[in-house]
């Protein structure tokens, strides 16, 4: 087992990865920016070191500032949790290069999955259905013409460096090809510095199904069930699920064998997930592919009874996953509710400050994951996610049931938050009868209805 490891995060997931190291009986050294140094996971860890200024680039994606850290304090590991440098290539490779070993996939299996349409190329060729569109990236106007002459209108056009809903646009119409080619062109190469862009059928109101996978190092692959994604707005997640509510255990099955087969088509290793679309005729179709932890993992550990991010260090160890697929169960229901301080009365604008009050909800089922405390000054540099309140049920009623109980218990007072929003959701009666997709939020909520915010 590893002996000291570096979490080159923050925030809840920073916390997430020193309980599994504390059970492992591994060392942990925190970095932080000096927006942080009240960080809790600053205070949890068995050693902390800074590493720059509050900007994250100076900071949590610093490279040089991080692997100097780690070359210091000699740790044998280190853990990118999820975004920032999480999913960058080169540094699963630098790591590689001074032998302290990266929690996560190697590089080369990071890469393909950058590249979308590289991607999306491989996942062909290896047999996991793809939406019908381009073969690769298309070079100019007249292979685009041909693929949507092939497939017919709608198309979408996606940005080969993108990803997470950055750089697409939806055709409707031959006239507005050449247009769009062009503006989603400049858009990209000046958002990614690649101009590079991939064609496919656009699939309407869609569900967002992923998949979660474990590969170890001695070409196992085993999948945990699937989650339901579906309810975000602006491509940001607000509630996921375990299971997807009214699909059958054969279409999950489908969907695992799916997501396994793309696993081992790139020679993955670690925590992983697939992400599908799912038309409204029940066909599923490969979306992209995470090569990290992902927030939203807690709901498939309460289902499934394991805990990833323990499995996700020992296979980076060496050690063999111990779990066949046959060994996996998948028990009960599981919900989170992203807890982020933002108004939703405000178009979700974040509202970073001061939690003057921080009660958080237990009982039967009902997990948080959070890194803050009463008196705690969310900082303005990072992402607004303050908690995520996980509960589990025998069925999805009980589920719903007992995150109603537990938003309601938990008290936050100094900055507004999604809590009301997601109270609205858990009550909406699309959503109760399993009825979401992912215009869910737009189409059936209404967010001038929310309980007016009292003033303090
Ligand atoms: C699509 C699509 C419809 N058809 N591709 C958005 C995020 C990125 N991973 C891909 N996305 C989509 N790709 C085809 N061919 C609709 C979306 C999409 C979406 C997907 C998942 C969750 C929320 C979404 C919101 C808008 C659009």
């Amino acid at each position: 087992m590893f002996r000291k490891l570096l979490i080159a995060n923050r925030g809840e997931i920073a916390v997430r990865v020193i309980r599994a190291c504390r059970e492992l009986g591994i060392r942990t050294v925190a970095v932080y920016s000096d927006a942080d140094r009240h960080a809790l996971h600053v205070r949890m860890a068995d050693e902390a070191f800074c590493i720059g200024p509050p900007a994250a680039a100076e900071s949590y994606l610093n490279i040089p500032n991080i692997m100097s850290t780690a070359e210091l304090l000699g740790v044998d590991a280190i853990h990118p949790g999820y975004g920032f440098l999480a999913e960058n290539p080169h540094f699963s490779e630098i790591c590689q290069d001074v032998n302290i070993t990266f929690v996560g996939p190697p590089p080369e299996a990071i890469a393909i999955m950058g590249n979308k349409a590289a991607a999306r190329q491989r996942m062909k060729a290896a047999g996991v259905p793809v939406v019908p569109g381009s073969e690769g990236p298309v070079r100019n106007e007249s292979e685009a013409t041909d693929v949507a002459r092939s497939v017919g209108f709608p198309i979408i056009v996606k940005a080969s460096a993108g990803g997470g809903g950055r750089g697409m646009r939806v055709v409707h119409t031959r006239e507005d090809l050449r247009r769009a080619l062009q503006t989603a062109q400049a858009e990209a190469e000046a958002a990614f510095g690649s101009g590079e862009l991939y064609l496919e059928k656009y699939v309407e109101e869609p569900r967002h199904i992923e998949v979660q996978i474990l590969a170890d190092k001695h070409n196992d692959v085993i999948h945990l069930g699937a989650r339901d994604c579906s309810i975000q707005r602006r491509h940001q997640k607000l509630l996921e699920e375990s299971p997807p509510p009214g699909v059958r255990d054969r279409f999950i099955r489908a969907l695992g064998k799916a997501a396994v087969r793309a696993a081992h088509a790139i020679n993955y290793t670690s925590a992983g997930t697939v992400e599908f679309l799912v038309d409204r005729d029940g066909h599923f179709y490969f979306m992209e592919m995470n090569t990290r932890i992902q927030v939203e993992h807690p709901v498939t550990e309460m289902v499934t009874g394991t805990d990833i991010v323990k499995l996700q260090i020992k296979v980076a160890v060496g050690e063999k996953l111990g779990i066949n697929q046959g060994d996996v169960e998948i028990r009960g229901h599981a919900i989170e509710c992203r807890v982020n301080a933002e108004d939703p009365r405000h178009d979700f604008r974040p509202s970073p400050g001061t939690v003057a009050m921080f009660v958080p909800p237990g009982g039967p089922g009902v997990r948080v994951d959070t890194h803050v405390y009463a008196g705690y000054t969310i900082p303005p540099y990072y992402d607004s996610l303050l908690a995520k309140v996980i509960t589990w049920g025998a069925d999805r009623a009980e589920a719903i049931t007992r995150m109603r109980r537990a938003l309601a218990e938990f008290e936050i007072a100094g900055v507004p938050t999604t809590i009301p929003f997601h109270l609205v959701v858990l009550d909406n009666a699309f959503f109760r009868r399993g009825e979401v997709y992912t215009n869910f939020v737009q189409r059936r909520i209404d967010l001038s209805a929310l309980a007016p915010h009292l003033s303090t």
